[in-house]
């Protein structure tokens, strides 16, 4: 079965800036920003609620079921901290956000993280955790390394991902 229009995966660290760029990237190309986070509490693909982390226990597989009928119909730009749990067979760009550590600790600041999940997540980011999870899990030549750490690299991170866009189409039709 082939797509009409591509699946995109915006991942990374939380509070590199997934919900932003989908946002803007959704706004700009009409694609549909699918909010794992938003998918799991709706339709609660969990087993209940970490407190020490402050996040919920996803049921991967449960998720899947959840999204597979949308995302198989292409059209997805899906935002989540993890990407090794989607079929490589749904996606076609898996783009992973990167940010300095002092740009992610005052957002993850902002955002009153406990200091645990704090010092994961920056730890995380500075061991490259998320990139080297796309790596092992798609094709090399469909995983983009993308900064972000201010609106001008996002903006520009948009016309890249909108330009690749436009190619996908033009390849596709
Ligand atoms: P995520 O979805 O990865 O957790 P987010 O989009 O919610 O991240 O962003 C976290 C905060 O940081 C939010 O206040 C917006 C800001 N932010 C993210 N990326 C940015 C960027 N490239 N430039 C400026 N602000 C950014």
């Amino acid at each position: 079965m082939s797509r009409t229009l591509p699946n995109i995966i915006i991942t990374g660290t939380p509070g590199v800036g997934k919900t932003s760029h989908c946002e803007l990237l959704a706004e700009r190309t009409g694609l549909k920003h699918l909010s794992v986070n938003d998918v799991v509490k709706a339709k609660e693909c969990h087993e209940g609620y970490d407190e020490e982390y402050q996040s919920w226990i996803v049921d991967e597989d449960k998720l899947l079921d959840a999204i597979e009928d949308e995302v198989k119909q292409g059209g997805c730009i899906i935002d989540w901290h993890a990407c090794d749990l989607f079929p490589k067979s749904w996606i076609d760009l898996v783009v992973v956000l990167r940010v300095k550590s002092e740009v992610l600790y005052d957002r993850l600041t902002e955002r009153k993280y406990p200091e645990l999940k704090l010092q994961e997540n920056l730890d995380s980011e500075i061991m490259e955790v998320l990139l080297q999870e796309a790596r092992d899990s798609y094709d090399e030549e469909i995983v983009v390394e993308l900064q972000s750490n201010d609106a001008e690299q996002m903006d520009e991170n948009v016309d890249r991902i909108e330009a690749w866009l436009k190619q996908w189409k033009e390849n596709n039709s």
